[in-house]
């Protein structure tokens, strides 16, 4: 017998809202005893007066309760997975990996490396879908969402936009090449485009943003060195934090916050800078951490929003 929705979501929600430690951030796995003593308490007598408890506890049990829970748990992306972004446009998937190749309606990857997904749309909602690997997750226009994916087996998976998006949306259709990692290698070694913070550098100074962003703070602007992760202080007394979308609203409408001891300045970039500009951007900005060092680019430091985003449970392939 199943068991009645509001207790369902009731115990779903304790799980998710109480239990944080068990979904640890970086974990693969829930931190089992701490989800089971969670689901414990919740389905013991005291907490259900007079609820039925029998069918609690055989719940507790269920499969659809492991499956809710492996599900949950999944959408972590796991440490060292390789980035990809993402940028949806009518009619068209566009990649671009971290060392700088791109391709279109293509994203060839290795077998046995998770590979997560940041992705955005250049215009409508689109959605990337690759069935043989369950990962199905919209790319909304004005915001990141991620998923992530691990291909175990060699060979070319169907990719669709599975949002129905104009006129020539069956067109949105394209393949996931999954190779040995050798292959994946040498692949990856053939492209000559610079990497998105390389790339996102040369925007940095062709934009002009240079002038007023100075490393050696006699801009008009704040320094962006550093600011990645930062809490920010905005003029009226407000905190952020500098994840990828606040950066990307600062690019796009600068004025909507406004840093403190500022003026409010600097111009928008809407319409001179594309989604993938944006997102190349970003990825400088976040690689200015540590002055000399380029890091990977990783938006999914502490409390970036980018990682709550949406991503979707994406069960390894079978
Ligand atoms: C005319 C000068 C000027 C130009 C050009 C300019 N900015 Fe700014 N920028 C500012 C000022 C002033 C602020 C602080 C006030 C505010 O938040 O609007 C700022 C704020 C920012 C912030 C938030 C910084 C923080 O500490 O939170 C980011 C990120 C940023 N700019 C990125 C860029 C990028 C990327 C470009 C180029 C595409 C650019 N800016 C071009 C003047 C400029
Ligand atoms: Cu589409």
């Amino acid at each position: 017998m199943a068991p009645s929705s509001p207790i369902v979501v009731i115990i779903a929600a304790s799980i998710v809202f109480g239990a944080p430690r068990a979904f640890a951030a970086g974990a693969t796995s829930p931190d089992w005893p701490c989800v089971q003593r969670k689901i414990a308490t919740l389905t013991s007598a005291q907490m259900w007066d007079g609820a039925p408890v029998d069918q609690l506890t055989q719940w507790r049990d269920s499969e659809e309760m492991t499956k809710l829970i492996a599900v949950l748990a999944s959408r972590r992306v796991p440490p060292g997975a390789m980035e990809v972004y993402v940028v949806g446009k009518r009619w068209m998937w566009k990649t671009q990996h971290m060392t700088g190749q791109r391709e279109i309606n293509e994203l060839h990857v290795p077998i046995g490396i998770p590979v997560k997904l940041t992705m955005t749309s250049e215009d409508v909602i689109h959605s990337f879908f690759i069935p043989a690997f369950r990962v199905k997750q919209d790319a909304v226009p004005g915001r990141y969402t991620t998923a992530w994916f691990e291909a175990t087996k060699a060979g070319e998976y169907h990719l669709f936009c599975a949002e129905y998006c104009g006129t020539k949306h069956s067109q949105m259709i394209g393949s996931i090449k999954v190779m040995e990692p050798g292959a994946f290698q040498t692949w990856l070694a053939g492209g000559t485009a610079g990497s998105p913070a390389q790339e996102g550098e040369k925007l940095f100074q062709s934009l002009a943003c240079i002038t007023c962003h100075r490393a050696d703070s006699q801009g008009r602007g704040p320094r962006l060195e550093g600011l990645f992760g930062k809490t920010v202080r905005l003029t009226g007394g407000a905190t952020v934090v500098a994840d990828a979308d606040y950066i990307r609203e600062s690019i796009l409408n600068p004025t909507a916050k406004v840093v403190d001891g500022y003026q409010p300045i600097m111009p928008t970039f809407q319409g001179l800078v594309s989604e993938e500009g944006v997102m190349q951007l970003i990825a400088y900005i976040q690689s200015l951490q540590q002055p000399g060092t380029e890091t990977t680019v990783a938006p999914v430091a502490g409390g970036n929003k980018i990682q709550e985003g949406g991503a979707s449970p994406a069960p390894r392939t079978p």
